[in-house]
């Protein structure tokens, strides 16, 4: 296998932590984002994936875009290490908290997204903020509400689920934008047991090769 993948992206880091937990081996392809416009908007990568987004996943002939695509598909193919729980209802938790970050906060400050509030748009680089900050917190507090009834390490009990691998990349990425998370007691504790494992440490935007 082979992954299409940018150090900083969250939904690359998502899939960079599922493949640790499972075990599971990728040979990591670098898409810089930013360097020379933004290496995905070259054609070699749009042959690849038409979005232009990372991550892709490339599987033989399968060539799978989407991240929660990717993570499924890893599921279904290497179920030994469980990353979805064995109760429907259970499992349907894990991937209505897994869609909230992914559909309901990440596209809306998705690069590409700021991007264009700041070039097409006009916006200012402290509206821009402004806007990334407002969404992080209406997001997180779904969020939060979801895991009120959340006791284990985890976002769903003592094993880590599609959740935890959607959640750690979007606390990183709401850090480096200085969210202040002091409202969010269970997502920074589950934050914190997390990142002391490797599986979620060896997947951080810094351990990456193409960091810098
Ligand atoms: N829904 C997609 C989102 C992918 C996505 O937005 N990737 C970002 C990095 S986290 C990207 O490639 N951005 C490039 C750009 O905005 O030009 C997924 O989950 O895979």
């Amino acid at each position: 296998m082979q992954l299409y993948t940018y150090f900083r992206s969250s939904a690359a880091y998502r899939v960079r932590i599922a493949l640790n937990l499972k075990n599971l081996n990728a040979d990591q392809i670098p898409v810089h984002l930013v360097k020379n416009g933004g290496e995905q908007h070259g054609e070699a990568y749009k042959a690849i994936n038409p979005s232009k987004l990372v991550p892709t996943l490339v599987d033989d002939e399968l060539k799978l875009s989407q991240s929660l695509s990717i993570l499924e598909y890893l599921e279904d193919q290497h179920p030994e290490v469980a990353l979805l729980p064995h109760d429907p209802k259970q499992r349907a938790l894990v991937r209505a908290f897994s869609l909230a970050i992914a559909c309901d906060i990440h596209p809306l400050n998705n690069l590409r997204v700021l991007q264009y509030l700041t070039g097409t748009l006009e916006v200012s680089e402290e509206q821009k903020n402004q806007w990334y900050t407002h969404w992080v917190l209406t997001g997180f507090n779904t969020l939060e509400a979801q895991l009120s009834e959340s006791n284990g390490q985890f976002c769903f009990g003592d094993q880590p689920t599609l959740a935890d691998c959607c959640l750690i990349p979007q606390v990183y990425n709401a850090l480096r934008f200085n969210i202040d998370l002091s409202a969010y007691p269970k997502i920074q504790a589950i934050y914190q047991h997390c990142n002391q494992l490797d599986a979620f440490k060896n997947a951080a935007p810094e351990a990456q090769q193409d960091a810098g």
